[in-house]
């Protein structure tokens, strides 16, 4: 959890990078749901690392005012690990698509639950 609390609505979460999902695309629920948890949480944008893979999720750190990381196809989850141990202060969310988390990178999701 972040060491410092914010209060700022879900909107201040969002960059000014034009968003290129196609209309009705799941994402944009993920991404409306995601920087409205943010908001409710008051993370401090600067402790907060969103980390993707590859596919269209993985665009989501760049319509994010946090911090982030576009990482490569399926390895989003050891990329997140990673930065946690390196600052555990930091709230680190992966977003990723079925084949980005779940065809290529399960293995490392497996490992995640182990490492808890
Ligand atoms: C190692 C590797 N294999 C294959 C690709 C090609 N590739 C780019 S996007 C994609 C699929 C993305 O689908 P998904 O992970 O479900 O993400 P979504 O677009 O649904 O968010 C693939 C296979 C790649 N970039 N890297």
């Amino acid at each position: 959890m972040a060491t410092v609390k914010v209060t700022l609505s879900p909107q201040d979460y969002r960059s000014k990078v034009w968003v290129d999902w196609c209309p009705g695309c799941g994402n944009f629920g993920i991404l409306a749901a995601e920087t409205q948890a943010f908001a409710e949480l008051g993370l401090n944008p600067r402790e907060t690392v969103v980390v993707s893979g590859i596919g269209c999720s993985g665009k989501t750190p760049h319509f994010m005012n946090v911090e982030g990381v576009h990482t490569l196809h399926g390895r989003s989850i050891p990329y997140a690990m990673g930065i946690k141990l390196a600052n555990p202060n930091l709230t680190v969310v992966v977003n990723g698509g079925d084949g980005d988390l779940l065809g290529i990178g399960v293995g490392h999701f497996v490992s995640a639950g182990r490492y808890n």
